[in-house]
């Protein structure tokens, strides 16, 4: 009888210490996504941002974005800036892109938002910027779901290579 209580009480605290193991990998996971591996956070956002704009849509109103063709490499952090200088409000649609990268920030106006992001919406005149590095290489589409833009031309592509 107390042999068995014994063995219960290991079985127990390796069952503790599994699961301890299990939450610190847990954290570890989140707290540095894989392609960040090589480089420590810290170092990564120390890495000077390779700034990109783009624009949505133009003065003229035509549907389009200027460029509609981005490249970005993993590993590696970006500042995307985006602006609206149309009299049109549009948005910055790339889900699959936004699934596959960490985003650090992204401020607009006096606003800085952390976490997450998968859309922005411009109003006309607006301006973000979106600070992020890429984890997931491919190829995307980007495009402004108001109804008739993306009908209209507006759409992109978003290529990630492997660095
Ligand atoms: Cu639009």
């Amino acid at each position: 009888m107390k042999k068995l209580r014994v063995k219960a009480f290991i079985l127990h605290t390796s069952y503790l210490i599994l699961q301890l193991f299990f939450i610190l990998s847990l954290n570890f996971v989140s707290a540095v996504p894989s392609a960040m591996a090589e480089n420590s956070p810290r170092d990564l956002l120390k890495q000077l941002a390779t700034e990109i704009t783009v624009n949505l849509g133009n003065s003229a109103n035509e549907l389009k974005f200027e460029p509609n063709h981005l490249e970005f490499s993993t590993g590696k952090r970006y500042l995307l800036r985006l602006s609206n200088p149309s009299q049109l409000k549009h948005y910055f649609t790339a889900k699959d892109f936004a699934d596959g990268i960490w985003t650090q920030k992204v401020e607009a106006g006096k606003v800085e938002i952390k976490g997450a992001i998968h859309e922005l919406e411009l109003k006309p005149g607006a301006e973000a910027e979106w600070v992020f590095v890429p984890l997931k290489a491919g190829k995307y589409s980007l495009r402004c779901p108001i109804a008739g833009h993306t009908e209209a031309g507006m759409t992109g592509e978003i290529i990630v290579n492997n660095s």
